[in-house]
């Protein structure tokens, strides 16, 4: 993420895979104030082991694409809900890579960070069974928690 900020909003990407038990590493990268931090971590991720980064930044949200310029990995953007415009600016940010870089672009907000902890366990469950048997699960139990008629 690019800032402690952003971290209320990147939790729920982090809960969701502790809930699936898919290990992660939490780190603030800024695009624009620890660039060469974000050049390490984009050109080393593939390295360190990485399979997939999620990247959520707010406002002029330029960490997803960044990194997603620097790594052959799967990159999840999320449009962190910016103070200003709402989340719009991060969207707008994210969403309209050039054709050549792709960057996967998640709802703005929280949903959008739940839905990237599910999009990165789904993606590492194609070459993972026993994940796959975890989310399936998850799902399940979801679908099994909306009732039929309201109270
Ligand atoms: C972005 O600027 C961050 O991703 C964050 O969403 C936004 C505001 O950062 P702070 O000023 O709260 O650190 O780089």
């Amino acid at each position: 993420m690019g800032s402690q900020s952003d971290w209320p909003t990147m939790q729920c990407a982090a809960e969701v895979l502790d809930e699936l038990e898919v290990a992660y590493d939490a780190r603030i990268v800024s695009a624009h104030r620890t660039p060469d931090r974000m050049a390490d971590f984009a050109r080393g991720a593939e390295a360190e082991g990485f399979k997939v980064i999620i990247a959520g930044a707010g406002g002029a949200a330029h960490l997803p694409g960044m990194v997603a310029a620097m790594t052959h990995l799967p990159v999840l953007g999320i449009p962190v809900q910016s103070k200003a415009l709402s989340g719009m600016d991060s969207l707008l940010s994210i969403v309209q890579m050039p054709a050549g870089v792709p960057t996967g672009t998640l709802a703005i907000g929280e949903a959008g960070a739940t839905n990237a902890g599910l999009l990165a366990a789904s993606i590492l469950a194609t070459s993972d069974d026993a994940l796959a048997v975890r989310l399936k699960a998850w799902r399940a139990a979801r679908s099994e928690a909306v009732a039929e008629k309201p109270e």
